[in-house]
C-alpha cells in the first residue's frame, strides 16, 4: 500500500458540469479506482490561472490516497477519468475542463515518458502546497523539505477556499 497526492484542477465547463462539478465528481470517481481508497480530501479552492491570463479562474483541490496500484496503472486510471469528464488536450497551459496528477507516489522518485515524480511544478504552485498542508500539515516533499516552509515563498495571491 502505497500513499499518493493527487492535484485536482479545472477551470472549463462542460455541458454537464461546471468546474466546481467536475472537481467533485473527480474526488468520487478516486475512490473508485480498483485497489484504491480515499483517505484526505482537501477544501475546493478558488485560484488565479497561473500561465495564459485570458482563461477563468481554477478550482483546485488535494486529494490523499491509498493504493497497491503502480505508478503507470494509476497513471492510466486517472488519464480515463480525464477523458471522461470530456478533457481535450490542445493548448499548452490552456483551460480545461479537468486535470489530475499524481504529485508524489510514497517517498518514490520517479522519471519516464510518462511520469516525473514528485511533480516538478508542485513547488512553485500554491494552489497544490496549500491544500496539501491542509491535509498533512508535516508533508515533506522526497528531496524538497516540507510544504509548510515551502509555502512561505510563494505568492498566494488569489487563493481562496471557496466551499460555497
Ligand atoms: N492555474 C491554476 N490556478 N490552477 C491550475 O490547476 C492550473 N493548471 C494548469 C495551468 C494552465 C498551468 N494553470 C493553472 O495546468
Amino acid at each position: 500500500m502505497t500513499i499518493v497526492y493527487i492535484g485536482l484542477g479545472s477551470n472549463l465547463a462542460s455541458s454537464a458540469e461546471s468546474p466546481r462539478q467536475h472537481v467533485i465528481t473527480a474526488i468520487e470517481s478516486l475512490d473508485d479506482i480498483q485497489s484504491t481508497r480515499t483517505a484526505h480530501i482537501s477544501s475546493l479552492y478558488k485560484s488565479k490561472p497561473l500561465g495564459p491570463q485570458d482563461q477563468g479562474d481554477y478550482i483546485n483541490a488535494v486529494v490523499q490516497i491509498e493504493t497497491e496500484l503502480e505508478p503507470l496503472e494509476l497513471l492510466d486510471n486517472l488519464q480515463a477519468i480525464e477523458n471522461k469528464h470530456g478533457r481535450v488536450r490542445k493548448e499548452h497551459w490552456g483551460a480545461r475542463t479537468l486535470d489530475l496528477d499524481i504529485l508524489m507516489y510514497g517517498e518514490d522518485i520517479i522519471n519516464n515518458e510518462r511520469l516525473t515524480i514528485p511533480h516538478p511544478e508542485m513547488l512553485n504552485r500554491s494552489f497544490v502546497l496549500v491544500p496539501l498542508a491542509e491535509i498533512n500539515s508535516d508533508c515533506a516533499i522526497p528531496g524538497k523539505g516540507l510544504v509548510r516552509d515551502l509555502i512561505l515563498n510563494l505568492d498566494q495571491d488569489g487563493l481562496e477556499v471557496s466551499n460555497e
